[in-house]
């Protein structure tokens, strides 16, 4: 059965599964889907979110799951190549990008980009948060040339679908440059964009 990934192009979740799908250049069809929370959508995605991938065995929803799965049935090109250490770093750097990045900066979405009123409690809250998360990828991240090192790996295509939302939200919530925190990641943002993948998912989202 051809895979097929569920969700729309604008998700950066979306853009992470879709990303790994072309660097180990696998078949799949695009489905497009919104957030919602019909039971025919919670039936793929259990919280409504996007994306999930339809696949032989049974839908699979949250984005770490669907690249693991992919990485287990097409181990090659693989995204997580190396030893056990180094695939656990670039876990790591992907993990920090998720839960020290996008998801401190995620509150503030609805208002710096779907017209919601400011919370300002919120606003505090993210930046502190947020700045606090890119300061620390410095400790994790080479940029020599990749995030993690010398191999493209999961982390850069994590990394790279997480921080430019943030860096957006942080703008124009708190007018804060979050680049300026950590100032390889211009460069290597840079490198990463240059990629088949990255050119097609971008072209995509039109
Ligand atoms: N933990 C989820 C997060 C996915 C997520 O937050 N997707 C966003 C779009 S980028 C979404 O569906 N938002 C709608 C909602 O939260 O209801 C994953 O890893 O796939």
């Amino acid at each position: 059965m051809l895979l097929k990934l569920h969700g729309m192009q604008m998700s950066n979740y979306y853009s992470i599964a879709k990303t790994v799908l072309l660097e180990k250049e696998m078949d799949f069809e695009e489905v497009h889907q919104m957030p919602g929370r019909d039971e025919d959508w919670l039936a793929r995605s259990p919280m409504g979110k996007v994306p999930s991938l339809e696949t032989a065995d049974g839908p699979l929803a949250e984005t770490m799951a669907i690249v693991d799965y992919l990485e287990e049935i097409q181990p090659e090109p693989s995204i997580l190549p190396g030893t056990a250490y180094e695939r656990a770093r670039a876990r790591q750097i992907a993990h920090h990008c998720i839960y020290y990045i996008d998801l401190a900066a995620r509150p503030g979405l609805p208002a710096a980009a779907f017209g919601a009123p400011r919370d300002e409690a919120v606003i505090k809250t993210i930046g502190k948060m947020t700045p606090r998360g890119m300061k620390s990828l410095g400790r994790l991240a080479s940029f020599d040339p990749w995030i993690g090192g010398s191999t493209f790996t999961l982390a850069d295509i994590v990394a790279a679908n997480t921080i430019p939302l943030a860096a957006m939200v942080m703008q124009t919530l708190c007018n804060m440059d979050l680049m300026a925190e950590l100032p390889a990641v211009g460069e290597w943002m840079g490198r990463v964009a240059e990629r088949d993948s990255s050119k097609k998912v971008a072209a995509d989202k039109g």
